[in-house]
């Protein structure tokens, strides 16, 4: 009996630990188009996305080298990248396939970065995390 329990247990980790993490092509790449880096602007904020080396689909559709935007406003990407991303008002998803969105931002300095991910809001592996970029938002 005694050894039946390890023998469970370690039939059983594989599956808890199994993250299904979509592959993304080596050169693929997310990147905000704008605002530049260092931008002076006026709210609401236009902010167009960038893709390259994937495509666009909505949340929930499954096609190969696909997914879908999000945007993460004044916050550090999730430790955890195996797993689906919340969606708050730090983390907005564009799960219609948007690729661009206005912002209604208080003045003040702001940090916007684009992650990409799959169908289940799962980012790639590895991931597409765009550079950080942070504008200051005129009165
Ligand atoms: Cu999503």
């Amino acid at each position: 009996m005694r050894k039946l329990v390890p023998a469970l247990l370690l039939a059983l980790v594989p599956l808890a630990v199994a993250q299904e993490r979509t592959p993304s092509p080596a050169a693929a790449e997310a990147y905000i188009i704008a605002p530049a880096n260092g931008a002076r602007v006026h709210s609401p904020v236009h902010v167009q996305f960038g893709l390259k080396g994937m495509g666009i689909a909505p949340a929930g559709v499954k096609f190969d080298n696909t997914g879908h935007h999000h945007l993460l406003i004044d916050t550090d990407p999730p430790a955890d990248l195996g797993a689906p991303l919340p969606a708050t008002e730090h983390i907005v998803h564009f799960g219609k396939g948007q690729t661009e969105t206005t912002l209604n931002l208080a003045p003040g300095k702001h940090t916007l970065q684009l992650l990409f991910a799959d169908l289940n809001h799962v980012p790639h592996n590895p991931p597409l995390l765009s550079d950080k970029i942070t504008i200051t938002v005129l009165p």
